[in-house]
């Protein structure tokens, strides 16, 4: 008979020494597979008598257990291995610096609508807001725009089909002055509907920031295009006033104490007097010239009245620039068309 002892401590040692579950499989084949020295050996009880056969097949099945408890114990030690050493293989230093997204910032001339608010809003200027598609009452009539003036023609203006609830011609404002006398009027009805009456009436000090449309694209015109307008009336409201303000807002916006402002006498539909507003810097590349930056002047008496008050009574003044005039002489772009081409090359340069 086979030492069956030694033949388990044998299996045990040739599956202890191999490596991999394809080598393990192997070794198996020797002691379990079809003709293996086990599966021998159970053939061979055949030949012994009963007795005998019983108490050899209690043995040989108990080496076989034995075997078998062996060759499950190495498989799982070499799965346990493998993940073992995948773990080590793949593990992740997450004390690692991450890898980062890039950071998005605002639009040089969103930048520009921002800091106007600001500064705006630290002298006690509200902001307006308005729609973009506008009638003809808000963007025209009520701003005194003559019947014939060139800016109610197709070739300037996007009209837009059909008409409001008052039959009003809709189209995409062409200023930001509408969004004014909304506000404007606004304040009045509301003031008159609480006091009867616009005695106490308080000042109305409101900016006007936004997008607007022309029919015009060029190198130096888009026909998409932002402005703000401001508006302040009030009982005694001056020139001199608007001088101040204005002055304040540009020697803050450009941070330059020294900067040379100047009201040249000019027309506008919707003020009276009129004035262009040129600026000078005292050094730089821009210095030395007269740059056009803005318009502004007395609202006419026509305007006031269509806000609901009385020319007699208000008087005040407005103003009005365009934000990629000002981005661009702040930051010294020299072409308008970089605002709108999106390329990060030109925006990254602006960074939160
Ligand atoms: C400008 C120049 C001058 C202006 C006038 C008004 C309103 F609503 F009071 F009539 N808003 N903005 C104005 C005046 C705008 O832009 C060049």
């Amino acid at each position: 008979m086979v030492d069956l002892d030694q033949l388990v401590s044998e299996a045990q040692q040739s599956f202890s020494s191999t490596s991999d579950a394809v080598a393990l499989e192997e070794a198996k084949a020797k002691y379990l597979g079809k003709s293996g020295l086990l599966t021998e050996i159970l053939k061979g009880l055949g030949k012994l008598d009963p007795e005998q056969r019983k108490s050899e097949g209690a043995k040989i099945n108990a080496a076989k257990t034995a075997i078998e408890g062996a060759l499950n114990q190495r498989r799982n030690q070499l799965a346990d291995d493998l993940l073992q050493a995948r773990l080590s293989q793949e593990a992740i230093d997450v004390s690692l610096p991450g890898r980062g997204r890039g950071a998005g910032s605002l639009h040089p001339v969103m930048r520009t609508w921002e800091r106007v608010e600001e500064i705006f809003h630290s002298i006690g200027f509200e902001v307006a807001q308005g729609p973009e598609i506008e009638n003809d009452w808000y963007n025209f009539t009520a701003l005194n725009s003559p019947e014939n003036h060139p800016a109610r023609s197709m070739q300037d203006t996007f009209y837009v089909e059909g008409h409001d609830a008052k039959a009003q011609s809709l189209l995409l404002r062409t200023h930001t002055s509408p969004m004014q006398i909304r506000f404007a009027s606004n304040a009045v009805k509301t003031h008159l509907q609480q006091y009867g009456n616009l005695d106490d009436m308080p000042d109305i000090r409101v900016i006007a920031p936004g997008r607007t449309y022309r029919v015009d694209s060029d190198a130096t015109h888009s026909p998409m295009f932002h402005q703000v307008e401001g508006l302040w009336i009030g009982k005694e409201v001056s020139f001199a006033a608007l001088k101040g303000v204005y002055t304040h807002f540009l020697k803050t916006f450009f941070e330059n104490k020294d900067l040379h402002l100047r009201f040249r006498p000019s027309y506008f539909p919707f003020t009276e007097p009129s004035a262009e507003i040129d600026v000078a810097f005292p050094s730089g590349k821009l210095a030395g010239r007269w740059l056009e930056i803005s318009g502004s002047g007395q609202v006419h008496p026509t305007v006031i009245r269509n806000m609901g008050l009385d020319p007699e009574h208000h008087i005040g003044f407005a103003f009005g620039s365009g934000l990629e005039r000002l981005t661009m002489l702040r930051y010294g772009v020299d072409d308008l068309r970089l605002f709108f081409e999106n390329d990060t090359r030109f925006l990254s340069q602006f960074p939160a």
